[in-house]
């Protein structure tokens, strides 16, 4: 099967806008400085990078007959909120696992944001004390066997849905969506920029961009740079999906090691914790741009991306393409950066 031949279930308003972020770009003086917009991708309450997942995932929640999307994240997750904005479009249930992923003392961090637009949309968001893994989780298992026990049929969703079989399907697509659009746009993006924590994002973008390679035979750098603070275990499970997705879509040929990097260096010590180059990197996008990103994830890719235009990793005759990935609406439990 090649990525044609997947169902795909739209749930966003088309292919996602390109930004040539022109002010950024001066401001930086090396290479010439793009976004793609996955945060205003879709309707579905904001939209997001996981509605891109979940394109590809529901033809198999459908045909499943489950009445019930069981999925997972912290109490701001933007995945669990996009969960609970697709069953709501489906007319589905959702039971999310929230777990304190963030140790962010905010007396909000549990009301308001993601948590409060899921509840908004009917889910039965519960909170769990657990601390922060991109793993599998027993309270997601459980979750999973409750609504069995209550007499309703469960589809899993895991974490950030990296953990799904069809997990990085939705971001190879989105490597051929932009080759699309370069040639409409007269443009060529050597360089990607993109967050990376579960890592069905990055490693999707991997495996569609080796596809593309094979097809064009031009190399371009896939950077996923780390949010997590746990990088051991996300390169691993970017490596793992990217490789899995290659399979899938029949790339017909192993990944190199060198279509597989993950940078350390702007996450900071902790998972959803901001550090300075995370606040000066979000102060830059929206004083230069409007472009607002968030303390958790956009706002650390966004200072990776800085720093290497910066550094002149990226060269100055570069274009680079930044991958945002949605996120805001977290902004509001982290007020206090701002007061
Ligand atoms: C998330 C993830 P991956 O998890 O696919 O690596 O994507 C990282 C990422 N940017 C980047 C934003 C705005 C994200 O929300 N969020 C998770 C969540 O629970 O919200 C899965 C962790």
């Amino acid at each position: 099967m090649t990525l044609d031949d997947f169902p795909r279930y739209p749930l966003t308003f088309g292919p996602s806008p390109l930004q040539h972020l022109k002010r950024l770009s001066q401001h930086l003086g090396g290479a010439q400085v793009w976004a793609k917009r996955e945060d205003v991708n879709s309707g579905l309450a904001f939209g997001g990078n996981k509605v891109r997942k979940l394109e590809y995932i529901v033809p198999d929640v459908l045909a499943s007959g489950a009445d019930t999307l069981v999925s997972i994240g912290g109490y701001q997750s933007n995945h669990t909120r996009q969960v609970a904005a697709v069953a709501a479009h489906l007319g589905l249930k959702a039971r999310l696992v929230q777990e304190k992923w963030v140790p962010w003392d905010d007396p909000t961090n549990d009301k308001v944001g993601n948590i409060l637009l899921s509840r908004m949309m009917g889910a039965d968001s519960r909170l769990d004390d657990a601390g922060f893994d991109i793993g599998i989780r027993d309270s997601w298992k459980s979750a999973l066997r409750e609504v069995e026990e209550a007499g309703g049929t469960p589809y899993p969703i895991p974490a950030g849905a990296s953990e799904h079989r069809l997990g990085g399907l939705g971001f190879a697509n989105w490597a051929f969506e932009v080759a699309q659009q370069e040639k409409e746009q007269g443009v060529f993006f050597d360089t990607i920029v993109v967050c990376t924590v579960t890592g069905s994002t990055h490693a999707g973008m991997i495996a569609g961009f080796a596809a593309l390679e094979e097809l064009t035979g031009v190399r371009r750098r896939v950077l996923g740079i780390d949010a997590s603070a746990t990088l051991d275990k996300t390169r691993d499970q970017v490596g793992r999906i990217a490789r899995h997705t290659a399979e899938l879509i029949e790339l017909g040929r192993d990944l190199r090691d060198d279509e597989i990097q993950v940078l350390d260096g702007w996450a900071g010590d902790l998972y959803g914790i901001p550090v300075e180059s995370t606040e000066n990197a979000m102060r830059l996008g929206a004083e230069l741009e409007a472009m607002i990103t968030d303390p958790v994830y956009e706002g650390k890719s966004l200072a990776g991306l800085i720093d290497l235009v910066g550094s002149g990793d990226v060269p100055r005759d570069s274009t680079v393409l930044y991958a945002h990935l949605g996120g805001q609406p977290a902004l509001n439990a982290y007020h206090s950066l701002w007061s």
